[in-house]
C-alpha cells in the first residue's frame, strides 16, 4: 500500500466524518483534469504499467486572480475547512504571483487509503497579484472577477465541476492578458480548474523512483518535459528534485466565436531525499516525514513556464 501517514496518532477533527466527501471532491477535480488532457493521462497509465502498486500523488496545484476575494483564499478554503494547515509563502515578483503551500490534516493511520488517492496531498495555490497589473489587464479581470457574482465562494465546486465561475472571455481579452501575462491569460480560461498533479517519485517501487530515470523514460516515450532552467529543477539544500512536463492545449470557444488553441495542464513528477538527520534511518522504514518537504521558489519559478508559449512550441530535437 502507498505510504501512510503513521507517524501522529492525534485526529483531525474538522476532517473527522467529512473525509469520504472530501476525496471524492479531490477525485472529481483529477477526473476533470485527466479528461482534459491526455498527456497527464497516458503518462500516468505508462508509470502505472511499470510500477503496479499504487500511486501517490505530492501535491495538487491551483491558480487564481488576486483580486476582491478571488485570490488563494478562495480555493484555500475548502482545503483549511477540512483540516488543512497553510505554510509558507513563495514570491516570485518578476511574475507578480505569490502562492502559499498547504500541509493535509493528520489523518488516523487506517483512513489512509480511504481515498483512490492514497495519502492526501500537499496544496499549492497561487494568485496573480491584479493591482501590479496595467490598467487594460486589471480591466479585464474586474471584469470577469465581477461577472462571476459570488462564484469565488465555490472555488472546489467550479473545480470539481470543470467549469468557469465567469462567461467566456472574448479572443481579443485573453490575448491582450497573455501578452503581458501569460499566468493571467491561462486564468482567464481556465479557472479554478487543477493546474497539475504531481506523481511523488520516491513512493514509487520501480527504478522510476529515482526522478533522472523517470524523465529519461518520459521522453523515450515520445513527451516533452518542460526544459526551462534546465529539465531537472534541483532546491538549493539539493533534496527537492522536480520536472514536468509542456502543458496540452485544446481549442477553446471564445465568445465572438473563434475558436482557438488555448494551453492547458500539465503533469509534473517530484522526489523529496532523506533530510540530513534522518539519513542513518534504513531505507525500508523512511517515513514521508523523514523527506524535505515543503517547495522551493527557484524550483516553482520555472515550473510556472510548463504551460508557457516558449515552452509549447519548443521543438525537441
Ligand atoms: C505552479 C508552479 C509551481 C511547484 O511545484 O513548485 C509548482 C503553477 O504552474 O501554477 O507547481
Ligand atoms: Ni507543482
Amino acid at each position: 500500500v502507498c505510504g501512510s501517514k503513521d507517524h501522529h496518532a492525534q485526529e483531525d477533527s474538522s476532517y473527522q466524518g467529512g473525509e469520504s466527501f472530501f476525496s471524492r471532491a479531490l477525485e472529481a477535480m483529477e477526473t476533470v483534469y485527466l479528461n482534459r488532457n491526455p498527456t497527464a493521462k497516458a503518462i500516468l497509465e505508462l508509470v502505472r504499467s511499470i510500477d503496479d502498486d499504487r500511486l501517490c500523488y505530492d501535491h495538487f496545484a491551483f491558480r487564481t486572480f488576486g483580486v476582491n476575494g478571488h485570490g488563494i483564499d478562495s480555493m484555500a478554503k475548502f482545503f483549511t475547512d477540512f483540516g488543512y494547515v497553510q505554510r509558507e509563502e513563495l514570491r516570485f515578483p518578476a511574475k507578480k504571483l505569490k502562492a502559499f503551500w498547504f500541509s493535509p490534516p493528520n489523518i488516523p493511520h487506517s483512513d489512509a487509503s480511504i481515498s483512490s488517492l492514497g495519502p492526501l496531498p500537499r496544496i499549492f495555490i497561487s494568485e496573480l497579484l491584479v493591482d501590479q497589473m496595467s490598467t487594460e489587464a486589471q480591466k479585464i479581470i474586474r471584469k470577469y472577477t465581477k461577472l462571476s457574482g459570488n462564484g469565488n465562494n465555490y472555488a472546489a465546486l467550479a473545480s470539481a465541476l470543470g467549469t468557469l465561475t465567469w462567461k467566456q472571455p472574448s479572443f481579443t481579452e485573453f490575448q491582450q492578458l497573455a501578452r503581458e501575462s501569460e499566468y493571467a491569460a491561462w486564468t482567464l480560461v481556465n479557472g479554478y480548474a487543477l493546474n497539475h498533479v504531481t506523481i511523488s517519485t520516491h513512493r514509487l517501487k520501480s527504478h522510476l523512483r529515482k526522478i533522472g530515470n523517470l524523465n529519461q523514460f518520459i521522453e523515450q516515450n515520445g513527451f516533452k518535459l518542460n526544459s526551462e532552467g534546465g529539465v531537472l529543477k534541483v532546491s538549493p539544500d539539493g533534496l527537492l528534485l522536480q520536472s514536468s512536463t509542456v502543458a496540452d492545449s485544446t481549442s477553446f470557444q471564445f465568445s465572438d466565436g473563434t475558436v482557438e488553441s488555448v494551453p492547458r495542464c500539465y503533469i509534473e513528477f517530484a522526489e523529496r531525499l532523506v533530510l540530513p538527520e534522518f539519513k542513518n534511518i534504513p531505507e525500508n522504514e523512511v517515513k514521508e516525514y523523514h523527506r524535505r518537504d515543503g517547495f522551493e521558489v527557484g524550483n516553482a519559478d520555472k515550473i510556472f513556464e510548463s504551460t508557457s508559449k516558449d515552452q509549447l512550441t519548443r521543438r525537441v530535437v
